[in-house]
């Protein structure tokens, strides 16, 4: 076995962000970069000599090249197995899946999620442990410790490996195999949503669908459940081919950058039911005819409707949702009497409360819904879930939602995020709103009165890790927010996301459009944070 030992030098940006290490494509195939942070990976762990690894990413520009470095660097580590999607795909809820399957020590996944692809394009690489879900901050700041350290990274010389088609091979003294990048995670939908039921729905030719893979990773995925397994037309599934740029797009299930797919949803005669993942497939979009569920309502909706599910009847331990995400899982949940955890933004914060039966479902006001079946958000098991709903309940995607806020009131809920803005200006935003929350309590702004507002900070009720600055947020006490944060996902520049929510239980009012009902919100976040003058900008790049 020929081991070689490389010199090197550190990086001093592989810090993980909200979602391990994304950076452009170039800066990637700099000499070193990648091979500095897999090695810092391994340096960080203990015991996982002669252990199993899964190793898989979205197929974007650069994921081949990547594992074809990360399957040397790791038989030269002493891993003892490792598992590769074919053609290098894994979703990243298949890799979970996988992990936990496996019983695997961890697993390395390449993917910058929802950034744009190819040569231009973003790059990442994340770590996730032995229970499937991303590692969580003491293993990820473990893991950037080494990158400022590292001198020598360790590499097999061997020729690359077909990851075309699976097979088994040897690096060295590991064993790599090759599996089919579906079944695993086909099997265990199989095992938690009433498959035939929603067969037989879509096959009674009353119903039809409309998935967008926007030429991301779902694609195969999507093809074999809703195609093969449950009979949906062929064609059902749009852009289903994963291809290294995504066709140019933002692979963003949102309605700014699924536009073709909100344009079908929106149109006369649309179909009943549409759906779109991002680049890695753990988020969800899903729309009604002519009709938008935001994500917070569509975990709130899961929920509500959670016994319909064959995985789910028996109930629900719990809930929980990112700091950001709405209220209205909240609402559910007190009616239901189980818990609902806060977490900061980021699925790393959901690992704990999930391994420790204290929540089943968790969700993100970004598109990400999931439960604990595995421990990352899973776009296309959300579209299942509503599919089961559907297919038990025989009504529309709009019906539905309007009978839940009927239920329990509307949370109205809106993101505006202000992207690639200068940096320095974000942060003296940030720090300036840091500054005056202390003061806030009590304080009037118009109609407002102000509740609480702080900087959300984290108790993990499990480990009692304390994860602090995780956003500004401004409660009133009619019940409506505003919270403040710099993204941890962007590449370029900084990110601000400003959410809004107000919660209206008159259903009289529930038809209002959002941007209106919150139009008080937004004016009000303007006069605290002047967003503005510290963006340079005049309105939002994207609304959500
Ligand atoms: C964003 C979302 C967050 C999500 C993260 C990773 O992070 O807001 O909710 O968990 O992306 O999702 P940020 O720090 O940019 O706000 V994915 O699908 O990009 O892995
Ligand atoms: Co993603």
């Amino acid at each position: 076995m020929n081991i070689r030992n490389i010199k090197t030098t550190p990086f001093t940006d592989q810090k993980p962000g909200t979602s391990g290490l994304r950076k452009p494509v170039t800066v990637f195939q700099k000499p070193h970069y990648l091979e500095n942070f897999v090695q810092s990976i391994f340096d960080s762990l203990e015991g996982y000599q002669g252990e199993t690894f899964v190793v898989g990413g979205d197929g974007r520009y650069y994921n081949r090249q990547a594992i074809q470095i990360i399957l040397k660097m790791a038989a030269a580590n002493g891993v003892g197995k490792i598992l590769v999607g074919s053609e290098g795909i894994l979703s990243t809820p298949a890799a979970s899946c996988i992990i936990r399957k496996e019983g695997a020590f961890g697993g390395i996944i390449l993917s910058a999620s929802h950034n744009p692809g190819g040569p231009e394009g973003d790059f990442g690489i994340k770590y996730n442990i032995g229970n499937g879900g991303p590692a969580p901050e003491k293993v990820t700041s473990a893991i950037f410790e080494q990158t400022k350290v590292i001198d020598t990274y360790k590499i097999l010389e061997a020729a690359d490996i077909n990851i075309d088609r699976p097979g088994s091979f040897k690096l060295g003294d590991m064993s790599v195999e090759v599996i089919d990048s579906v079944e695993s995670y086909l099997e265990l939908m199989d095992s938690l949503f009433d498959f035939d039921r929603i067969k037989e729905f879509i096959a009674s030719g009353s119903f039809e669908m409309c998935i967008d893979s926007l030429h991301a990773v779902t694609g195969p995925y999507a093809r074999a459940i809703f195609e093969k397994r449950l009979g949906a037309k062929e064609g059902t599934v749009k852009n289903g081919t994963p291809l290294e740029d995504f066709g140019g797009g933002h692979p963003d299930p949102n309605l700014v950058y699924a536009k073709d797919l909100v344009e079908i949803m929106f149109s006369e005669n649309a179909p009943n039911f549409g759906a779109a993942s991002d680049g890695d497939g753990d988020r969800n979009m899903i729309l009604g005819n002519n009709f938008f569920v935001t994500p917070s309502d569509s975990l709130a909706v899961i929920t509500a409707n959670a016994k319909l599910v064959p995985g789910y009847k028996d109930g629900l331990a719990g809930v929980a949702r990112s700091m950001p995400t709405s209220a209205a899982v909240d609402k559910v949940a007190a009616k239901l009497g189980i818990d609902c955890y806060e977490t900061p933004t980021g699925w790393k914060f959901f690992g704990n409360l999930l391994d420790a039966n204290k929540a089943t479902l968790c969700g993100e006001e970004s598109f990400g819904t999931g439960s604990n079946h595995i421990r990352e958000k899973d776009g296309l098991w959300a579209v299942l879930f509503w599919l089961n709903i559907l297919a038990v309940r025989q009504e529309s995607v709009e019906d539905i939602v309007k009978q839940h806020w009927q239920t329990y009131g509307r949370n109205f809920y809106s993101r505006h995020d202000y992207e690639e803005v200068d940096k320095d200006p974000a942060n003296e935003l940030m720090d300036r709103l840091r500054s005056m929350v202390g003061e806030m309590k009590g304080k009037e702004y118009g109609n407002y009165t102000v509740e609480y507002a702080d900087d959300f900070s984290y108790t993990d009720p499990v480990d009692g890790s304390v994860s602090s600055k995780q956003g500004i947020r401004i409660g009133f006490t009619d019940g409506s927010r505003i919270v403040f944060r710099l993204s941890g996902t962007g590449t370029k520049g900084a990110t601000l996301r400003l959410y809004l929510e107000s919660y209206e239980p008159d259903a009289s009012k529930h038809d209002r459009d959002t941007q209106e009902a919150l139009s008080d919100l937004i004016a009000l976040a303007e006069e605290i944070a002047q967003i503005k003058k510290f963006t340079d900008r005049d309105a939002p790049t994207v609304i959500t």
